[in-house]
């Protein structure tokens, strides 16, 4: 993956490569649109080695650091935020640095990290790291291992990276509450002495869910089992941006999940994948198998690496069908078999919610849906309503791309679409409909 200029400055300007370092790592990247010199001039001295191929959390970000006295340092903000999961559904979460969920920390290996948190919420907090393996005072958790961060106070954790893999960080204090309202990320350590290749796409999803009545602003932490918002990296389909590779490129899935409540078996098409690491470790390649599902339990990541062979658009997943969805209604009386078209307006009328159940319910001339709420599934596709919503994305996998910008809809080859029979198809083939 070759790196933008603007994702690369701000990458270099706060820690850097010298030299040799620099250039073989520019030329590792293929990152063409900057000079040595460009670079060179960009970066302060006597800086760590920051000789890692980014990894990209898609609708994320990843937090900036400095340098200083060959330390790695972060400054975490804990703050309300205003979050949209997806245009017409927004809520007033908590997260860190303006973002729900907060911004990726990325690191190397052997890396000693000075990680600033400020709390302005005003509740207590702290934050823990989840599966680093650190001091115990280090370990972030309100009463246990350190007394809460107050509203306006700063508190540091510094310790060494001792591992690689793919971890996470979240509010260990009031956890129901501060982990329902989006208090998490995630915290990828790159490997120092990779013993394979990096590969050529690097992807993050943070999964997590949440409560939000149609028309709240709130997510509600309360909720124990009947969550409506399922979210990839705090975006819901039709949000979430697609990944994207090149056909023959090596890609690496990272998935972490701090649900309160839920597994989620991610599901991916048209391809196999193998889980190389969970945030115990690599797993030996002797101890790996393909899959083309990965249950990810809650307080748990999974690594799962395959190659990109296969063109087309491929539904990213998770597999409960109730996770594909968005703020259902419940309790609704069971209308399969009912001809809808028909019946639209009158069911609405005994069975207002009804109208809650999606675009086929409000298409039809039926009741408005409440403000700052979605329909219960929906995204639209080229061939029509695609019936997902939620933890629902697309990988989209092209012989050629153009880095940065969306290829669009697959071209699929003549011949290879699903497409009603004809008649003399069936009549040869002896198929009696
Ligand atoms: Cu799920």
């Amino acid at each position: 993956m070759s790196l933008s200029r603007r994702n690369f400055l701000t990458k270099t300007t706060s820690a850097a490569l010298a030299g040799a370092a620099l250039a073989r790592s520019v030329a590792a990247r293929g990152a063409s649109t900057l000079t040595v010199a460009e670079l060179a001039s960009a970066l302060p001295p006597g800086v760590p080695n920051v000789d890692y191929k980014p990894v990209v959390t898609p609708d994320g970000a990843t937090l900036p650091f400095r340098v200083v006295d060959g330390v790695k340092v972060f400054h975490l903000i804990a703050e309300e935020v205003e979050h949209e999961f997806a245009p017409g559904l927004a809520v007033r979460a908590w997260g860190y640095n303006g973002r729900v969920h907060g911004p990726t920390l990325e690191a190397l290996e052997g890396d000693r990290v000075r990680i600033y948190v400020t709390n302005r919420l005003d509740a207590p907090t702290t934050v823990h790291w989840h599966g680093i393996l650190l001091p115990s005072g280090m370990d972030g958790i309100g009463g246990l291992t350190q007394r809460p961060i107050l509203p306006g106070e700063t508190f540091r954790y510094e310790f060494t990276l001792r591992q690689h893999g793919t971890f996470m960080y979240h509010s260990h204090h009031d956890e129901m509450t501060q982990m329902a309202l989006g208090m998490m990320g995630l915290f990828v350590i790159h490997p120092r002495r990779p013993s394979e290749p990096a590969p050529d796409r690097d992807y993050a999803y943070l999964l997590s869910e949440w409560r939000v009545d149609p028309g709240a602003r709130r997510p509600d932490p309360n909720e124990m089992s009947d969550f409506n918002v399922l979210t990839l990296n705090a975006k819901i389909a039709p949000a979430t941006s697609p990944i994207v590779a090149r056909t023959g490129e090596r890609v690496r899935l990272r998935v972490g999940n701090l649900s309160a409540m839920d597994h989620h078996p991610i599901h991916i098409h048209g391809h196999a994948f193998t889980v190389v690491e969970t945030d115990g470790g690599v797993i030996p390649p002797a101890g790996r198998w393909p899959e083309v599902s990965v249950l990810v339990p809650t307080g748990s990541t999974r690594t799962m690496e395959f190659v990109a062979d296969n063109p087309g658009d491929w539904a990213l997943h998770c597999h409960m069908t109730h996770h594909v969805m968005t703020q259902m209604s419940h309790g609704i009386p069971n209308l399969i078999g009912v001809d809808a078209s028909r019946f639209d307006e009158e069911l609405e009328r005994i069975v207002p919610r009804y109208a809650d159940m999606g675009e086929s319910a409000h298409s039809h001339g039926g009741g408005a849906i409440p403000p700052n709420s979605l329909p219960m599934v929906g995204t639209r596709g080229p061939f029509g309503y695609v019936t997902m919503s939620g933890m629902f994305t697309l990988l989209k996998v092209r012989d050629e791309l153009r880095e940065g910008v969306d290829p669009g809809w697959y071209e699929h080859p003549a011949g290879t679409v699903a497409s009603p029979a004809a008649a003399t198809e069936l009549a040869r083939d002896g198929v009696v409909t």
